[in-house]
């Protein structure tokens, strides 16, 4: 229990919680202390340097800073006597004698002038200490030291809560500053551009540059972000109807805290690029007709259409394929970028619609094996835990994730946790910037997972390290891993993992004794043909220590996009209805057939890349694809790309003309996340709420209305006038959600499931006392050593893996149409060895050929001190390079997800001239 303080504040008794400050009382009770060092967020300590908020203590001879002074019992505390709001005054007078004039200064409306405001005060009569540093060398953020007074919240900002450490104070006296770096332009410094510093700025020293000369936002919008997982809470700043930045809101998930896309990067949506209107494609006009074709001028290829006649001619082009072909000639792609609304009526139109499980979405090339697994084994697909629970955590693992590029802000709470004194292990063959925190790395030869974390297990077993109880009381199988374990000792698997057996041992140790241990994984551990046993075995892991189920322990695969947890949730794939209940099992099929009155193919359907394959066959030729980009995203992306090409019928409904719409007869112009209210789940099984900011653009419409027009032609008889009736519908298919409701969600902004009733507060913790498996323990499933599909040889002697940069969102779409994202990583670029590009005989910034037996693009070499001999890196959000048409679509055989970390390729030096788009489009050239 927490002792509470009783003392007195402005004549009245109040009560304090330990460790509340008098200003932190003085709010609860109503009265605004003015503050300006102070920033009243979770993480900021308070600093008291300021004075600004300085009270009168009875008995005291100097007044008090109340955000750091605590109560004790019997004080008597003024916040208003003569003295304290004249010490005040003086205060904010003296600061704002070195700001420069209100109207002229970046943000008149600062925190700083609201105070000053507040204060009573509108000038200063003090000689003012001009330090005119204005540095605009960074895209997105403003400088004007001129303004700052020095109040140390951006320090606080980006060593304490971002933990980036790039701002520091330097000089002395009058001569003190804030620098960046080692006194570096900020454009220069080593700035991730989070704009915490900005966001924690109360006198716009640090300052959005979108706001700069005209900071007046006409509307302030709550919703959440739409880039990653992470499910970050913001606040939309809109001006004119146009986002110009976001402020990070108080959620669950981040805090307060936000990252550069999710700041910066909302542009993309008044891109003018954007479609507007519909789109069918012009008679004669070959699909393969890509090259040539340029986004902000579809008419080449295209014609303008009503959205009546573009949506009959969508509907009656896919009906045709069903009367042809059946209902298996279909198939649909669906959004892990929208709403669960959407993802919801999108499946439910495809299964009674269309009348096939043929629809699946962007999850199976992510964690569909981690999932296959955890299913398997605990009998839930998702998150045991969210990724702030590293705060009671003292071992935190990374494995095959690079979460300070692909979860900013989880990242964040990582850092945290080991400033206070967690051990951090990541286990990555690519050194990260997360590395540097970490307390052990360990730089294994990629796809060498399931012999590392065989071998941790081994050494856990052989040294008497297992929870027995737990195993006893929780698990089934154990007997069969354990001697599936003997012949996995460290020294065997050495050769394979790279890895010294003395770390092996000391990471086991640590993660087996360790109070509380959790795992964290991503793509490096999920996209392999053995992602299954690679999450089977960190699954088997952390059972066989009993780290799950009890605060700081648990298993967390990072989910990827910003609603990839909610879509599948509601079914958006082929093997399940709502809440992963098994489309082949006749009672469940039977309970959702007289639910939705129609019915539903009791065979699964086809996941992703195999429904390219069932269009090179012929089974399939129509499809309906909402916000994905398959064209650049699916591996081995040159014979996707044919299959676009091949079918008889393509609609393709998002926000760009993307090289999948290139391919499409009609292209929808839909809804960006920022234009629409619906929910969307995060990582952490969080159920939020996202609003309208803006309206939509031209004649765009809302995705949620496309569906229902095509499903009306379809012969549905659909009655969702609002995103609320469908919510409705879900609580009501879904017992995961049965407790939340439209207004809920509305009032509260997030809650996390399961959610039984409307006062279970949610539960964020689950498998404390049982898993949700028939026989209500985790099964321990032995995994054995596969190789990756396509090892390096004579001819392909190098690995290449693939993935994401911080700035830029999966194939580019949205993040390239982002002013600021776009000018920090404009070029697509490989990241080698330094070595390699000294063999290579080039410079960095030189041009490189890489091959593979799929394909051949050009491409910028960087050099990478992360990347380890024999291995390239090459992000796949680039068309110009797109990575896709090198990578290997051979598929994990349980989760059906594609290697895309791992094929064969070669580089070679290219000739020092820049490649053509056909670079990256051609057929591979022959190898010898
Ligand atoms: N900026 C940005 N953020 C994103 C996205 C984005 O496109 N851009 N996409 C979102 C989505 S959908 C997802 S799924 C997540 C993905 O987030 P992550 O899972 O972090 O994805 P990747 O960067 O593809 O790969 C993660 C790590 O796996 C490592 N790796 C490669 N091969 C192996 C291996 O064999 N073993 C091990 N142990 N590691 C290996 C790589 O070096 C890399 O550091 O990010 C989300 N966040
Ligand atoms: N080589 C390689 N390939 C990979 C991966 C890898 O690591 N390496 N990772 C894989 C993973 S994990 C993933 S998740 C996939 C991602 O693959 P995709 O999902 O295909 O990639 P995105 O670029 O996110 O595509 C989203 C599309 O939706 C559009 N969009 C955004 N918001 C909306 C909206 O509200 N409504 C509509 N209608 N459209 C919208 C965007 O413009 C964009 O075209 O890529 C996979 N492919
Ligand atoms: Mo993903």
């Amino acid at each position: 229990m927490t002792r509470t303080i009783s003392f007195t504040l402005d004549g009245k008794t109040v009560s304090a919680r330990e460790g509340q400050s008098i200003w932190d009382v003085a709010k609860e009770q109503g009265t605004l202390i003015p503050h300006l060092c102070h920033a009243d967020r979770p993480g900021y300590k308070a600093d008291g340097n300021c004075r600004a908020c300085m009270v009168d203590i009875e008995g005291e001879r100097v007044l008090a800073a109340s955000c750091i002074r605590t109560p004790t019992d019997g004080m008597i505390v003024h916040t208003a006597t003569e003295r304290a709001e004249k010490a005040r005054k003086m205060v904010v007078e003296l600061l704002a004698a070195d700001q420069p004039e209100r109207n002229d200064s970046y943000d008149p409306d600062s925190h700083f002038w609201k105070m000053a405001d507040l204060n009573g005060i509108d000038g200063s009569r003090f000689p003012a200490r001009p330090l005119p540093t204005e540095d605009l060398s960074h895209p997105a953020m403003a400088v004007n030291l001129d303004a700052c007074i020095n109040c140390n919240l951006c320090v606080r900002a980006c060593r304490d809560v971002q933990v980036n450490d790039v701002i520091g104070m330097a000089g002395r006296g009058a001569a003190s500053k804030v620098v960046f770096d080692l006194d570096d332009p900020m454009g220069d410094s080593t700035c991730v551009a989070c704009g915490e510093c900005v966001q924690a700025c109360p006198t716009g020293a640090l300052l959005e540059k979108s706001v700069v000369g005209a900071p007046a936002i006409d509307r302030d919008v709550d919703s959440v972000c739409p880039f990653c997982g992470v499910g970050c809470q913001l606040t939309f700043k809109v001006r004119d109807d146009k986002i110009l930045f976001a402020d990070g809101r108080d959620g669950p998930a981040n805090q307060g805290r936000l990252c550069v896309k999710g700041r910066f990067g909302f542009d993309y949506i008044h891109n003018p690029e954007r479609l507007t209107k519909p789109l069918i494609r012009k008679a004669g006009v070959a699909k393969a007709d890509i090259e040539g074709l340029d986004p902000a001028n579809p008419l080449t290829h295209f014609r303008e259409a009503s959205w009546e006649e573009a949506l009959d001619v969508a509907a009656q082009g896919l009906l045709k394929v069903k009367a042809d072909k059946g209902p298996a000639g279909l198939a649909g792609f669906g959004s892990a970028k929208g709403s669960n609304e959407e993802a919801y009526l999108f499946q439910k139109l495809v299964r009674t619609g269309f009348g096939t499980n043929n629809v699946d979405h962007c999850t199976r090339l992510c964690h569909a094996s981690s999932v296959a697994a955890l299913l398997e084994t605990v009998g839930s697909g998702a998150v045991s835990a969210p990724f702030n629970e590293v705060e009671n955590s003292d071992v935190i693992v990374v494995i095959g994730s690079n979460p300070g590029v692909n979860h900013p802000v989880a990242a964040t709470y990582f850092k945290n946790a080991v400033k206070r004194g967690a051990k951090l292990i990541i286990i990555d063959p690519r050194g990260q910037a997360l590395s540097r925190y970490a307390t052990h790395m360990l730089q294994e030869k990629p796809g060498s997972d399931v012999a590392l974390l065989n071998s941790m297990m081994h050494v856990i077993v052989k040294d008497g390290l297992t929870d027995e109880a737990y195993i006893r009381d929780h698990t089934e199988n154990f007997e069969a891993l354990k001697t599936h374990l003997e012949d996995f000792s460290p020294e065997a698997m050495q050769e394979r993992t790279g890895i010294a057996p003395e770390q092996i041992r000391e990471v086991a140790h640590l993660f087996a004794t360790a109070k509380a241990a959790i795992i964290f994984w991503g793509m490096g551990i999920s996209q392999h043909v053995h992602g299954t046993d690679n999450s089977r075995c960190l699954i088997s892991l952390s059972l066989m220590t009993g780290q799950v189920g009890r605060p700081g322990t648990g298993l967390h695969p990072l989910r990827g996009q910003n609603n990839v947890q909610g879509a599948s949730d509601v079914a958006l794939i082929p093997m399940f209805l709502p809440d992963y209940q098994s489309v082949e099992d006749p009672v469940i099929r039977g309970r959702f057939e007289d639910f939705w009155g129609a019915k539903i193919d009791p065979n699964q359907g086809l996941t992703v890349v195999e429904i390219t394959e069932a269009i090179h066959h012929g089974t399939i030729r129509g499809m309906y694809i909402m916000g994905e980009n398959p064209a650049m995203s699916d591996p081995n992306v040159t014979h996707a790309r044919e299959a676009l090409s091949m079918l008889d019928m393509l609609v393709v409904q998002d926000l760009f003309l993307t090289e999948t719409a290139a391919y499409a007869d009609v292209i929808f112009p839909a809804s960006a996340w920022p234009e629409k209210d619906g929910t969307v789940t995060n990582t952490n099984r969080q159920v939020q709420m996202g609003r309208a900011a803006v309206p939509l653009p031209g004649e765009a419409r809302q995705d949620l209305w496309i569906i229902q027009q095509m499903a009306k032609r379809f012969g549905l008889d659909w009655q969702y006038d609002h995103p609320r009736d469908v919510f409705d519908e879900l609580t009501q298919v879904m017992d995961s959600i049965k407790g939340l409701s439209w207004d809920r969600l509305d009032r509260e902004g997030s809650v996390t499931y399961p959610c039984e009733s409307p006062d279970d507060p949610g539960q964020p913790l689950i498998f404390t006392d049982a898993f949700p498996t028939p026989s209500g323990r985790g099964q321990f499933v032995p995994a054995s050593l596969v190789s990756p599909d396509e090892t390096p040889d004579r001819e392909y002697p190098v690995i290449l893996t693939t993935g994401r940069l911080l700035e830029h969102w999966h194939t580019g779409s949205m993040t390239r149409r982002s002013a600021v994202l776009d000018a920090v990583e404009p070029e697509p670029v490989v990241h080698m060895p330094p070595a390699m590009i000294e063999e290579l005989g080039i410079q960095p910034g030189d041009y490189v050929k890489v091959s593979s037996r799929r394909g051949h693009l050009k491409i910028r070499a960087r050099a990478d001190g992360g990347v380890q001999a024999g291995l390239i890196f090459i992000p796949f959000c680039y068309a110009e390079a797109a990575a896709n048409v090198l990578t290997n679509d051979a598929l994990d055989p349980f989760g059906k997800i594609a290697e895309v970390k791992f094929c064969a390729v070669r580089v070679e030096a290219a000739p020092d001239q820049a490649p053509t788009p056909q670079d990256s489009l051609q057929p591979p050239a022959d190898p010898l």
